[in-house]
């Protein structure tokens, strides 16, 4: 046993204060152990948390204190790929809290990393939230490359395509996708709404986008605001024929 795990096993996490949960819940992600960031979840939860509350303040804060560490390199990826894991325990507790609000379906959402990509974290958050604000997400994964996304689009009548890029090698890859539906007449029939921590606003228009997603709130605000519109607009073609 390492002594990092001997330090671990001292500590009672139902014993915490909250502040200190969430911090030893920080470094329970940076060493990967997915056991006490399901505890650690659950303790919150139990005392009375938000579901969102423990998601951003417990967990992603924790994977960025990882990001910090890999970029610096003192982080490697074997031990990443464990803080995603646990990350991902986590998140599975949390997923089906945030996404019974029993909000109404408003539309549906095809969600993919894009080509050369296996980031998932960051959509899988942004899926769970769009759930949660009642849309049908299809989640069709990483590594997607443009068939993939349109047979998608079509398969599920999708009202929204939403691609994830963590690598400044991929981002572009979502220009290749837009391009392609453009060439094949289908771009003005879905909304399409890009993220992930390399981009920006104005790669975003660069590709013709129709809106860069800083975070997983900013895209189900913008999904929501783009059906809004699109209802609108069907409203009056349909007053108007
Ligand atoms: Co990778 N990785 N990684 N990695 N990784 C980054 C992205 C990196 C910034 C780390 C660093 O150097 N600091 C760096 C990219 C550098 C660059 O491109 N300039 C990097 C690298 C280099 C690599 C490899 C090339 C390393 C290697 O092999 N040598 C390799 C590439 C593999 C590949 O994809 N082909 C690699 C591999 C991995 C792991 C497999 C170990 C693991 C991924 C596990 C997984 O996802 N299942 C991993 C991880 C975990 C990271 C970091 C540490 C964390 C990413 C994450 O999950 N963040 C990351 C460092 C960082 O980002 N600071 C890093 C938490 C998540 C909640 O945030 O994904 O940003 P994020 O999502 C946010 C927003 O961006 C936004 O909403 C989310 C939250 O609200 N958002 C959207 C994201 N997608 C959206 C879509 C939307 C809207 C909003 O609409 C559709």
């Amino acid at each position: 046993m390492s002594e990092q795990d001997q330090v671990s096993d001292d500590v009672v996490l139902s014993e915490l204060s909250d502040d200190d949960l969430v911090i030893q819940m920080h470094d329970d992600l940076y060493d990967g152990l997915a056991d006490e960031i399901v505890e650690g979840t659950n303790i919150l939860l139990g005392r009375g948390w938000a579901p969102y509350d423990v998601l951003t303040k417990a967990l992603v804060e924790g994977m960025r204190i990882v990001g910090v560490d890999f970029r610096d390199g003192i982080l490697f990826v074997p031990e990443v790929l464990l803080a995603a894991n646990s990350m991902k325990a986590g998140m599975a507790i949390l997923r089906p809290l945030l996404a019974e609000t029993g909000a109404p379906r408003v539309g549906t959402v095809i969600l993919g990393t894009v080509k050369g990509d296996i980031h998932d974290i960051g959509k899988n958050l942004v899926g769970m939230m769009l759930e949660g604000a009642g849309f049908d997400v299809v989640d069709i994964g990483v590594n997607t490359d443009v068939d993939t996304y349109i047979a998608a689009l079509e398969e599920h009548n999708a009202d929204i395509l939403g691609m994830s890029a963590l690598l400044t090698t991929t981002m572009g890859y979502m220009k290749v996708v837009i391009d392609t539906l453009e060439e094949r007449g289908l771009r003005s029939e879905y909304g399409v709404i890009v993220g992930g921590a390399p981009l920006n606003e104005n790669f975003a228009d660069e590709i013709g986008a129709d809106a860069y997603c800083r975070d997983a709130t900013v895209a189900v605000e913008t999904a929501v605001d783009f059906m809004k519109t699109r209802q609108g607009s069907a409203a009056a073609q349909m007053a108007g024929s």
